[in-house]
């Protein structure tokens, strides 16, 4: 099990953490350098892809199919339609936070020249592998609502998945989506700093969580709450990509190669925004900016843009988001390794996972996993490794 220092708001560095953090049976140390072996090896944006993506149509086709989506989206919600597209700039921690991810332009499909409106810019528009986190539960439902009784703003979560080898989709790949509650508690785990800690019911919650398969298109959806905050932490999302696991009768899934973990994030202004509305406005949890978030800020190290683009579903923001981006997933990447679960989502209920598995000491010498992605692209190291 996860317990969180007191000295939260700390950012350790990986050895610090692994002798200094109670944290019974899980020595970080090996996953923090398998980890930042195999990210150094990893393409870490889709400039590259840039001429493939183009010529086969793949923006236009992905915006036509996205202005459908908040058409359903808004359909669903008994809202009017509107038109309403985006596009993108973003290279580096003050540009992707300067950059209002609010989608205003006003083109459709049928706009002559969309493409090259919508796609000459958005070459960068992947979110950079990041941390897992501590509070990821295995074994979670496959399904697109993760809502359940959590009150808070609706959210369309609309994600592509892109190769970054290939600069194909990827279809089939199992999208697995956690995040915490409007008051910034996470189910289905217990530690100090998520809530009350003494609630061991918690460890049978499974709201907020779940998984997604991707169609054809590389593409899949969650409907959702815009999450809140806690303690430490700008507002996100966690995302992890499996493939080749298994889904069982029961409808969860398991196992797999992990080739993609990372966290997503939302616009300043729209994180203030939604704090003005019940029940956000009832955390009193200081706020942590999108600038002064340490996974904001290596996620964006190389250039890539881990915020969420978005439009308003309705004339006001609590009337729903339709929230969307594109990941691009080294599919010869493997994880799983650094990929530890707090929790595992069983038949007999939520158990803590109290030992994690490390690769058996021959990681912690910093040497990249076996499938480890080759590449060309550096990415800047990364010496701080995250309990939270
Ligand atoms: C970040 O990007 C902006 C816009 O492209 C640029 O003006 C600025 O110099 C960059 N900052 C750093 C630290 O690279
Ligand atoms: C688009 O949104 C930006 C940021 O909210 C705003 O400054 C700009 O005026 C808007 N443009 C249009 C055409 O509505
Ligand atoms: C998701 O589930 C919740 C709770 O059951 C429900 O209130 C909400 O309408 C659902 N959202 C969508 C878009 O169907
Ligand atoms: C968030 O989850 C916790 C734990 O279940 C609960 O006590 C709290 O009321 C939830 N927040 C909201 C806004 O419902
Ligand atoms: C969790 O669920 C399991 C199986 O449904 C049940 O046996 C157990 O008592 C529950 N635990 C708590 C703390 O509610
Ligand atoms: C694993 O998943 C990938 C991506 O969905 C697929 O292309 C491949 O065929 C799968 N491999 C096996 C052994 O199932
Ligand atoms: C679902 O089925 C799998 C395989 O039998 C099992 O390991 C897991 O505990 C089950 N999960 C739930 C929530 O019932
Ligand atoms: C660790 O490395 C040694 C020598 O390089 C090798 O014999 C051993 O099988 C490796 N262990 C694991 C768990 O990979
Ligand atoms: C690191 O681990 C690899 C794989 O087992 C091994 O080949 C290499 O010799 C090790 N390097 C050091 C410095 O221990
Ligand atoms: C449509 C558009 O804004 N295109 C611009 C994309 O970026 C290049 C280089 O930065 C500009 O030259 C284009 O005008």
């Amino acid at each position: 099990m996860v317990y969180l220092s007191s000295a939260i708001k700390v950012l350790f560095t990986a050895a610090l953490l692994s002798e200094t953090i109670a944290h019974p049976g899980h020595d970080v140390t090996a996953e923090v350098a398998q980890r930042n072996a195999a990210l150094k090896n990893t393409k870490r944006d889709l400039t590259h892809c840039r001429d493939t993506v183009t010529k086969r149509d793949m923006q236009s086709k992905q915006q036509k199919r996205r202005q459908a989506a908040i058409e359903t989206a808004r359909a669903k919600r008994g809202l009017s339609q509107k038109r309403r597209f985006h596009t993108l700039r973003t290279r580096n921690l003050t540009s992707v936070t300067d950059t209002s991810h609010f989608s205003n332009l006003t083109v459709s499909p049928s706009t002559p020249g969309v493409e090259e409106i919508i796609f000459s810019n958005t070459s960068c528009i992947l979110a950079a592998e990041g941390e897992v986190g501590p509070f990821w539960v295995e074994g979670e439902y496959v399904r697109s609502n993760i809502t359940e009784t959590q009150p808070g703003i609706p959210v369309t979560i609309d994600a592509q998945f892109i190769n970054v080898n290939t600069c194909e989709p990827i279809p089939e790949l199992m999208w697995d989506l956690w995040h915490c509650n409007a008051t910034g508690v996470y189910g289905g785990v217990i530690g100090s700093g998520n809530g009350d800690s003494d609630d061991l019911g918690n460890l049978n919650d499974t709201f907020l969580r779940g998984l997604q398969p991707t169609d054809e298109d590389g593409v899949a959806q969650f409907e959702s709450i815009f999450p809140g905050h806690y303690a430490g932490r700008a507002t996100h999302m966690h995302v992890l990509a499996h493939i080749n696991g298994t889904t069982f009768e029961n409808g969860t899934y398991m196992g797999g190669q992990i080739p993609y973990i990372g966290q997503l994030f939302f616009d300043q202004d729209l994180i203030s925004e939604v704090n003005t509305f019940s029940p956000y406005v009832e955390n009193t949890i200081d706020i942590v900016a999108n600038v002064d978030d340490r996974v904001v800020a290596s996620e964006t190290e190389t250039g890539a843009d881990p915020i969420f683009n978005y439009v308003l579903l309705g004339d006001t923001v609590d009337q729903g988001l339709f929230v969307w981006i594109e990941m691009g997933v080294d599919l010869t990447a493997d994880y799983v390794d650094g990929a530890t679960a707090a929790a595992e989502l069983t038949s007999d209920g939520g158990v803590e996972v109290t030992t994690t598995t490390t690769t058996g000491g021959n990681s912690t010498n910093g040497t990249a996993p076996s499938g480890a992605p080759s590449g060309t692209a550096v990415m800047g190291k990364r010496s701080v490794f995250s309990l939270w």
